[in-house]
């Protein structure tokens, strides 16, 4: 399919008929929503923050007057803002009154520095960038001056006026712009649209069992895809459930929250899952609420995941997924052994999974390839990036994950790895190359290759490889430079190597797989 003039590939229209038949695609926007949420979950509690707690009536109005002082300020539908909230009600509100404008949240992550939220402003034409203004202990004005978008604003400067009447969006068109971990030069923006994102939220409430009942953490970043639509807090809302807004990850957050809210589910990447579990046998406080604790955006270790019911005293959800679309669970009534062997089976029916070699070919059951999935809430071409969605998707549809799997005669998959030039430090997704580039802007640096190397805490560090060309910049100079340069901290090599030359592949390409043999 070529893309529309605005950027955005569409779902082929048999796909999307199909889709709306099953009643996948049910109709509905996130205003609308947000709406029916109200009227039916009224005075129960929708977020807490705090000491603040939000009805889902507050939500509900303050969106609606959000949404009017923003179209004051002349935000319109299909506008680009770049939001960069950590865990605060506000996140929601904002998200929502955009939502009822039609106007596109870009959903940057809080460790995002200049060179990131400038790439994202002018990459995407944003009309607007909302910061937290001081935010652990960095002040996000600093991004600001150096931007050229019409309006910043902070929680503190929200416009809100009395609610006006909107035409709003139709659930087929974009609703927001979520971030790819990338594996080329600069990271590429994801559109989903109401219709696909609210299945993919609803149909993941329901496998997780949420009621108005539950109280979900939000303790990884609100902006990441999994605490969001996984069943995130969108799940959550969708099912008139609480979440509960954790500052940080750390179990001296976390556990007394839990206590406080009997939080029932929450999600971790997996260093965050080893954390609490050496902590939960010390903490003097009561985690018994606890029924689900759901570990994903990498690989969980088996001898880990075999820990979670005998410390956390609740069950194991793994959870592979990604902001593309497809996501897998495991299912609370899974054998015990799949698991914590297995990375879930998908959400839908109608997601196609195809397994193949390098040739595309499907290699026998049973065996390791190549990830391809195609459906119902899985987009088909990145933002504005012809070139790339050549690469990234098959001429018919099916996304390239770059994720190495094999499926278990039950359909759950098995993560074995990855093809896909990506580092996964512990669930946040590094581009080498986009690493490389900042490094080859160094005077005293000839060339640069950064790579993933096996560590026990994280799954993964960054390594960088470096020729260096004149005087040999030092480890602390080369770290101090990409700091200047403004790209987020998790991006900035755990180590740095200096060699003479790289190992190259049979056909004189520099081999990272070497790279990574190397350490
Ligand atoms: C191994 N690798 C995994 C897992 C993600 C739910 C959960 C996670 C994400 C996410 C998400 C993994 N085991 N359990 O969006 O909704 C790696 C794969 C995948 C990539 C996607 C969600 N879970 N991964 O992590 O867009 O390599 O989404 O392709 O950040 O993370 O990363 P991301």
């Amino acid at each position: 399919m070529p893309p529309t003039p605005d950027g955005v590939v569409p779902y082929p229209p048999e796909f999307a008929e199909r889709y709306r038949a099953k009643g996948y695609w049910r109709g509905q926007t996130f205003g609308g929503l947000l709406r029916e949420l109200a009227g039916r979950y009224g005075e129960r509690t929708a977020i807490v923050d705090g000491d603040r707690r939000w009805t889902y009536r507050d939500l509900d109005r303050k969106a609606d007057r959000l949404a009017a002082g923003l179209y004051g300020l002349g935000i319109r539908p299909g506008d680009r803002v770049v939001l960069q909230l950590p865990n605060i009600a506000e996140f929601y509100q904002v998200c929502f009154a955009l939502y009822r404008i039609g106007a596109w949240p870009v959903f940057a992550l809080p460790a995002h520095r200049s060179a990131e939220i400038g790439y994202f402003c002018s990459f995407t034409e944003a009309v607007a960038y909302i910061h937290p203004g001081v935010h652990a202990g960095y002040d996000h004005a600093e991004i600001a001056r150096g931007l050229d978008v019409r309006h910043v604003l902070t929680p503190d400067t929200l416009p809100e006026t009395d609610p006006i009447e909107l035409p709003g969006p139709k659930p087929g068109d974009v609703a927001f712009l979520q971030l790819s971990g990338g594996s080329t030069g600069l990271p590429k923006l994801i559109p989903r649209t109401h219709d696909d994102y609210i299945y993919s939220f609803e149909a993941s409430a329901r496998i997780c069992e949420l009621t108005p009942e539950s109280v979900y953490l939000c303790a990884l970043p609100a902006a990441h895809n999994f605490p969001m639509s996984s069943p995130g807090v969108f799940g959550v809302l969708s099912a008139g459930a609480t979440a509960v807004m954790a500052p940080d990850p750390s179990p001296d957050t976390c556990f007394p929250l839990i206590e406080r809210e009997r939080v029932t589910i929450t999600a971790l990447v997996p260093p965050l899952a080893l954390v609490w579990m050496d902590a939960a046998p010390k903490t003097r406080h009561d985690l018994s609420s606890l029924r689900v604790l759901q570990v994903g955006g990498a690989k969980f270790t088996e001898e880990a995941a075999r820990r979670v019911r005998p410390t956390l005293g609740c069950t194991l959800q793994q959870v592979f997924g990604m902001a593309e679309g497809l996501v897998n669970y495991t299912r609370y009534d899974d054998p015990e052994e799949i698991i914590v062997t297995s990375q879930g089976r998908p959400i839908s029916e109608d997601d196609e999974i195809r397994i193949v070699d390098d040739e595309d070919r499907e290699v026998p059951e049973g065996t390791v390839g190549h990830l391809l999935t195609r459906g119902p809430y899985t987009i088909r071409g990145y933002y504005k990036a012809p070139e790339h969605n050549k690469n990234a998707f098959t001429e018919d549809g099916f996304y390239r994950t770059g994720d190495l799997v094999r499926r278990l005669p039950s359909g759950h998959l098995v993560v074995e790895g990855r093809a896909k030039d990506q580092i996964n430090r512990g669930g946040d997704k590094i581009a080498g190359e986009e690493v490389e580039n900042h490094l080859l802007a160094h005077p005293n640096v000839h060339d640069a290759v950064v790579v993933g190397v096996p560590d026990p805490y994280l799954g993964e560090r960054a390594c960088a490889y470096v020729i260096p060309k004149g005087e040999p910049p030092t480890r602390a100079e080369l770290r101090r430079f990409l700091r200047d340069r403004g790209i987020a901290a998790f991006k900035i090599p755990d180590r740095f190597e200096f060699v003479d030359a790289f190992p190259t592949t049979a056909v004189g390409k520099v081999s990272r797989r070497r790279l990574r043999e190397l350490s």
